[in-house]
């Protein structure tokens, strides 16, 4: 089993723009440590080598603590770093092309905003799905809005887990309780926060209560 269904509950997803004075790699530590149970490294900027370097730094954490390490876009780097997996959006590279590069044994993720574009990322070879933006979001300058009613469309129209992602934070996500999803995913809620571990923990609990609300 790659991973469990039940890992996607609290799914943080990195932002170097947070770190101020602190380092990356200790900011994931404090999401993990307060509860963060899948990790996403994501980078827009970094060149390949930098990235590369950090990525192994990156996994090292996630091992420590069993939580699965995915790598956003790169699949040359979640293959060179041996990762547990990579997540490809509708503009990244095709689902079929990364699935065939990563093999059957690492987690792939699709980013998604429609049922068609779910049920073809299924048919692809995806593990599992982010549906967003949910909310209205100030991190992802082109996210489309997706509706609840279309999250929870998705959510009945495939076999693989989905998790919602987009503006997610700790007044809203009860809002998403029957929709069908297995998780959030979030950046600016957990790392733009000035505590880290407090704000993972905080998200988590509630989110458990809005999967057991369902
Ligand atoms: N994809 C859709 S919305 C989004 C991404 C990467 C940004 C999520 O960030 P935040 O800060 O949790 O709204
Ligand atoms: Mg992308």
């Amino acid at each position: 089993m790659k991973f469990d269904k039940n890992d996607l509950l609290l799914y943080a997803i990195s932002d170097r723009s947070w770190i101020g004075d602190n380092t990356l790699v200790s900011q994931i530590e404090k999401a993990i440590i307060g509860g963060a149970t899948f990790l996403q490294l994501r980078e827009k900027e970094l060149d390949d080598q930098t990235f590369l370097a950090e990525a192994k730094e990156i996994k090292n954490v996630c091992q420590k603590y069993k939580v699965p390490f995915i790598i956003n876009d790169n699949v040359e780097i979640a293959i060179k770093t041996d990762a547990d997996g990579v997540h490809v959006g509708q503009k990244d590279m095709e689902a079929l092309n990364a699935r065939k590069l990563i093999g059957m044994n690492k987690i792939l993720g699709v980013s998604v905003q429609t049922v068609e574009q779910a049920v073809t990322a299924e048919k692809k070879g995806a593990d599992y799905l982010g549906v967003g933006a949910v909310f209205p979001t100030g991190t992802k300058e082109d996210a489309e809005e997706v509706t609840r009613k279309v999250l929870s469309d998705i959510c009945n129209s495939v076999n693989i887990p989905v998790v919602a992602i987009g503006g997610i934070n700790k007044n809203n996500v009860l809002e998403l309780s029957g929709t069908g999803i297995y998780g959030i995913a979030v950046i600016s809620a957990i790392f733009a926060s000035s505590d880290i571990v407090e704000a993972s923990k905080e998200l988590k609990q509630l989110t458990e209560q809005m999967l057991v609300d369902d």
